[in-house]
């Protein structure tokens, strides 16, 4: 059950040229990953061949893209063991995802006096679409507090006992956080929620395409992640939802393709997932989407989460011999995604990132649009190394010789 970076580098175009006269050492995963040609390879290969709108047409090419387009639907439910590809709607990415609940959802169910959970390191797409959600409604958003001054202990789950009253009716919670590499026990997380009744909310943006997952398994009610991080297109993404729920929900967009029947007067809705796709969708996202989908699992996604943990690993224990050091997030030996955020004494964020890119290193440098934890932690800023299955034990080396350097240059 292990992989071979070496050989999946070459199913990436990209990775092989040289930024500031050095081989690329890409390592802004959490951002963005890159694309295997396979995925290219299927995106050509629909403009090319099949390109046309898709569930309107009873011309070969629109039948052809239609079920281009709706295969990928079913591949996507197989990926999450989604029960049904209804269950699965194309959205625009993990942000779109969690607005369309918030929106739908939040609008329908929450009452003055509800509540809803999140936790104190979430993405700002999962945090902001709540508070709107919340105030919209006169609902309360309460947060489940992070432990240590690091965040190394986790969530503290005593607190979210007390949280977690009959008022609560949607919990929103992040499988692994983007800054701190957390890994939150999910099921367990739903299976509290479910207990008081609360909707569960997962936003999956940093799991899903580096780990088995199994959405029945887990028992959330929504689910939310992007192409773009998993080897698959920008601009395309996933909202899973519990079929029971979907139905009774009101869609959030209207206009064409989502509607049954129209009048002057009024309109009707088709059933989920059709509802919540006004408009024509992206097509060839989609099938990008699919094709990523069957790439990571003929590598193997068990096969790409001990790769993480391996390059992680190695990489905590190098960074963490390094002087004047903070690594924010699970200690070494901790289970922890494939990042880690850190910050060093006296040198910005910023300048860490535009140093190591003249080593043809690319990592990322900020809040990670992560400002409520930022601030909790009483920092402005960090850097971050996030690995995926193409990166190796040489790129972290790279990177701490990198590191090392910078240290010198800004010690004087
Ligand atoms: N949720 C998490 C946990 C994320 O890491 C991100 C993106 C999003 C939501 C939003 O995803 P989008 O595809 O809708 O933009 N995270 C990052 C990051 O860590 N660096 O750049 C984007």
């Amino acid at each position: 059950m292990s992989l071979d970076p070496q050989k999946i580098r070459a199913d990436f175009p990209i990775l092989h040229q040289q930024v500031n006269g050095h081989p690329l050492v890409y390592l802004d995963n959490g951002a963005t990953s890159q694309k295997p040609r396979v995925v290219i390879d299927a995106l050509v290969r629909y403009y090319e061949r099949d390109n046309a709108n898709v569930h309107r047409g009873l011309h070969a090419l629109s039948m052809r893209a239609t079920d281009a387009y709706e295969g990928a639907r079913a591949r996507v439910a197989q990926f999450i063991h989604a029960a049904d590809p209804a269950e699965i709607i194309f959205t625009r990415g993990t942000t779109e995802s969690i607005n369309v609940v918030a929106r739908s959802w939040g609008h329908a169910h929450l009452k003055p006096g509800d509540v809803v959970l999140a936790t104190e390191f979430e993405h700002h797409s999962n945090l902001v679409p709540w508070q709107q959600a919340a105030q919209a409604a006169g609902a309360t958003l309460r947060y489940v507090p992070l432990l240590g001054a690091d965040g190394e202990g986790g969530l503290d789950l005593a607190a979210l006992d007390t949280l977690l009253t009959p008022q609560v009716k949607l919990f929103a919670f992040t499988h692994i956080s983007n800054t701190l590499g957390t890994i939150n026990p999910a099921a367990e997380l739903c299976r509290r929620a479910r207990a008081v009744g609360a909707v569960t909310v997962i936003d999956a943006a940093q799991s899903v395409g580096h780990g088995p997952l199994d959405v029945r398994e887990i028992g959330c009610d929504f689910l939310a992640f992007s192409a773009h991080k998993m080897c698959g297109p920008t601009g395309i993404g996933v909202l899973y939802g519990r079929r029971a729920l979907l139905d009774k929900l009101a869609p959030d967009e209207t206009g064409g393709g989502m509607v049954a029947q129209v009048t002057y007067e009024g309109a009707t809705w088709k059933p989920a997932p059709e509802r919540f796709e006004a408009g024509t969708p992206n097509v060839a996202g989609a099938i990008g989407l699919g094709a990523a989908c069957d790439y990571l699992d003929s590598i193997g996604r068990a096969a790409i989460a001990a790769h993480d943990d391996a390059l992680v690993r190695h990489a905590m224990d190098r960074l963490s011999a390094l002087p004047g050091i903070r690594i924010i997030g699970p200690r070494v030996g901790q289970p922890r995604s494939g990042l880690v955020s850190f910050a060093f004494e006296g040198v910005h964020a910023h300048d860490v990132v535009t140093f190591a890119n003249e080593d043809g290193i690319a990592l990322r440098g900020g809040h990670h649009c992560n400002q409520p934890l930022m601030r909790k932690l009483g920092l402005a800023s960090t850097s971050r190394a996030s690995f995926y299955l193409y990166n190796t034990a040489e790129e972290v080396d790279r990177l701490v010789a990198s590191l090392r350097k910078i240290q010198k240059f800004f010690a004087g």
